[in-house]
């Protein structure tokens, strides 16, 4: 986790909302947040994104389909998305990781899982 203390490790029932830091103000720079998803075995979860605004190409929130970043990268977002479909995982394990670079940040996103 950073310095801000963002990222954790989240777990069933649904939560949210899960957000940058200093959401709705702007993240800070080299934010480096983590957040591991676990629900009981044989469900799976959903991410579903209220907003979604990052520096393109240089801020990004990596989604993988496991418990770390070993497993497959579902998704990898950044700029700024208005509708954002919600991203399923296969199995009861995600993992996030938010990275930010040194210039320019944005307000950053907000989510909520189940
Ligand atoms: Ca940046």
């Amino acid at each position: 986790t950073s310095g801000t203390g963002c990222g954790g490790d989240l777990t069933a029932p649904s939560g949210g909302p899960v957000t940058s830091p200093n959401y709705p103000s702007n993240y800070g720079r080299k934010e480096n947040c983590e957040w591991s998803i676990t629900v009981p075995e044989g469900s799976i979860i959903i991410l579903t994104f209220d907003s979604f605004d990052t520096e393109r190409n240089y801020d990004f929130l990596s989604i993988y389909d496991g418990a770390s970043d070993n497993a497959a990268e579902i998704k990898r977002l950044t700029g700024d998305q208005s509708q954002i479909i919600p991203i399923i995982s296969t199995s009861n394990t995600m993992f996030l990781r938010f990275t930010s670079d040194l210039w320019v940040s944005r307000q950053g996103f907000q989510f909520n899982y189940t």
